[in-house]
């Protein structure tokens, strides 16, 4: 009997993990979880979770459809640590990535779209190395498996309104080009407290990645003697006082 249920437990591990997907509905700050998408913009796929394939779209700016009004901006400082929960886990392998871009004059959170040269890349996760003897899928991403994700806004970033964007980029099925799965989504923030950072190299979406780069066209199952060497896609992570 006890054979029969660590059975079925596997089987549905299975089960949810080559079927089930992820989104970031909730915004993360000083103990308190808001509401799906109270500050968080409502992303295309929030009701089937379905990843984004295509890194030429639009949709890449916030994985937005379009079809619903923005939320409300959330006041923070810059420093602080803001988090997003992730509905259904990170059931993929991959890196977790996290980008910001400020609004221009006369511009604010709420307004701004996304496009154009505007992105600063503020974090990026490589996969860990480690002796453990697990299969790679359990223990090499540092989100794997991750039910909320966290990042600090940098403390020299200047006053502001920006969007933040989370990234997560499944690699699983990768070594084949075009099979890189996008997940994330755009929260608006106004940031006080802020420095005198210079924001840099900025990027775009789309237009930051591209199909047949080495972080995005990888079999990360064979062949996979230097994880540590793995490129995350994308510009350099800018980091303050650099
Ligand atoms: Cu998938």
């Amino acid at each position: 009997m006890l054979s029969f249920i660590t059975l079925a437990v596997a089987f549905a591990t299975i089960i949810s993990t080559t079927t089930a997907h992820y989104t970031f509905p909730n915004l993360l700050y000083k103990g308190v979880q808001y509401p799906d998408y109270t500050y968080i913009r409502r992303t295309w796929n929030y009701q089937n979770y379905y990843p984004l394939f295509d890194i030429t779209s639009p949709v890449l700016q916030c994985f937005t459809s379009g079809s619903f009004p923005n939320p409300g901006t959330l006041t923070v400082s810059a420093g602080d640590t803001v988090g997003f929960t992730v509905s259904g886990r990170i059931v993929h392998e991959g890196p977790l990535l996290f980008y910001m871009a400020k609004a221009g004059f006369r511009q604010t959170a709420a307004s701004i779209s996304g496009a154009g040269n505007v992105w600063v890349k503020i974090n990026e996760t490589k996969p860990v190395v480690t002796d453990v003897p697990t299969r790679l899928e359990l223990y090499q991403w540092p989100h794997y498996n991750a039910s909320e994700v966290h990042i600090q806004i940098p403390p020299c970033l200047p006053t502001g309104d920006y969007l933040l964007r989370v990234e997560h980029i499944a690699l699983h099925i990768a070594f084949e080009e075009g099979q890189h799965e996008f997940f994330g989504a755009c929260a608006q923030l106004k940031v006080v407290n802020g420095g005198n950072g210079v924001m840099t190299p900025l990027t775009s979406f789309p237009g930051a990645y591209s199909s047949d780069e080495p972080g995005l066209l990888v079999d990360i199952h064979r062949n996979w003697t230097l994880p540590e060497e793995y490129q995350v896609p994308g510009p350099e992570v800018w980091r303050c006082g650099v």
